[in-house]
């Protein structure tokens, strides 16, 4: 485990309640401390780069105005997520010229993840929209990638998935398997044939980095470099993300082709 820390990076922006607030905007500094669990090898391209995180960070606190730094704080954990490699961050945001009436010398909000887990969902059974947006509604993810229809990969004779990838706080990779088939269950997945049909599907596709095989949990999920309706949602969420031992997922969807993979106009709701 290595620790990275970006501490103090002063960005403008135009959050809070207020009207002048809205209109004259003020600093807000950002600090955030990513645990990554690769040991660095190094190669900028498989680690998380401090500058495109600090430049990710930068964007979200000048873009969109919210009203709380709560809200700032989770969306800047978001971006930390979606670095390669990180297994655990922690994002603090300090408001100095907060419209408090009194002298003081700060006010902040630290929000932090557990390890981060990449979950894939597929349904190509019944309602599919309605069965990814239970998986979200129930896992609560940090992040989700836009709803992909994809062609039937293997198994027998069925109709078209869709396919969509979020990024979840990890406990333990068993217990985080657990809660994925339990969520397969409460949309009433049913395990006929292997690769068939199914209502609900939620594949474990990394967790932290790990690399494991038991009889019930391989990761990184053994299939998921070599297929398009899980590496192009993967994307939307990591744009940087690494497959360990397997490479960047950009990489590998541009070996493997997004033939029978298209992008809908749905989206997921957090
Ligand atoms: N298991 C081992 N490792 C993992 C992991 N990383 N994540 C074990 C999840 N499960 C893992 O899975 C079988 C067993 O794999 C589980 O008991 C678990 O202990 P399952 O969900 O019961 O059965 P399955 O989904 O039919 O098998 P599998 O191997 O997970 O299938 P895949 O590889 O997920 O393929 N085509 C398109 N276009 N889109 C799809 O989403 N999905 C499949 C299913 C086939 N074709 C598809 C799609
Ligand atoms: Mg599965």
């Amino acid at each position: 485990m290595a620790e990275i820390r970006l501490r103090g990076l002063r960005v403008r922006g135009f959050h809070g309640v207020f009207d002048h607030e809205r209109r004259e905007g003020q600093n807000f500094i950002v600090d955030a401390t990513l645990t990554i669990t690769d040991p660095p090898r190094d190669d900028l391209a498989l680690t998380a780069d401090y500058g495109v995180l600090a430049q990710g960070l930068a964007a979200v606190v000048a873009g969109e105005p919210v009203n709380l730094i709560e809200t700032l704080a989770q969306r800047l954990l978001a971006v930390c997520a979606s670095t390669p490699g990180v297994h655990h961050a922690e994002v603090t945001v300090h408001k100095p010229q907060a419209p408090i009436p009194l002298d003081f010398a700060d006010v902040a909000v630290t929000v932090s993840t557990g390890a981060i887990a990449t979950l894939a969902l597929g349904s190509n059974l019944g309602d599919r929209l309605a069965h990814l947006q239970a998986a979200v509604d129930l896992l609560a993810p940090l992040a989700v990638s836009r709803v992909y229809e994809t062609d039937p990969v293997g198994g027998p004779e069925q109709g078209p998935y869709l396919n969509a990838v979020v990024l979840v706080r990890a406990g333990a990779p068993l217990r985080l398997l657990r809660q994925a088939q339990a969520v397969e269950v409460a949309r009433g997945r049913v395990r006929a044939q292997r690769w068939g049909a199914r209502t609900l599907d939620v594949d474990l596709l990394d967790v932290g980095g790990l690399e494991l095989a038991t009889p019930e949990l391989t990761l990184p999920h053994p299939r998921a470099a070599e297929r398009a309706f899980v590496l192009a949602p993967w994307l939307d969420v990591a744009a940087q993300a690494v497959i360990p031992g397997a490479g960047r997922v950009a990489e590998l969807l541009a070996r493997v082709g997004d033939d029978g993979v298209r992008r809908t106009g749905d989206v997921l709701h957090l």
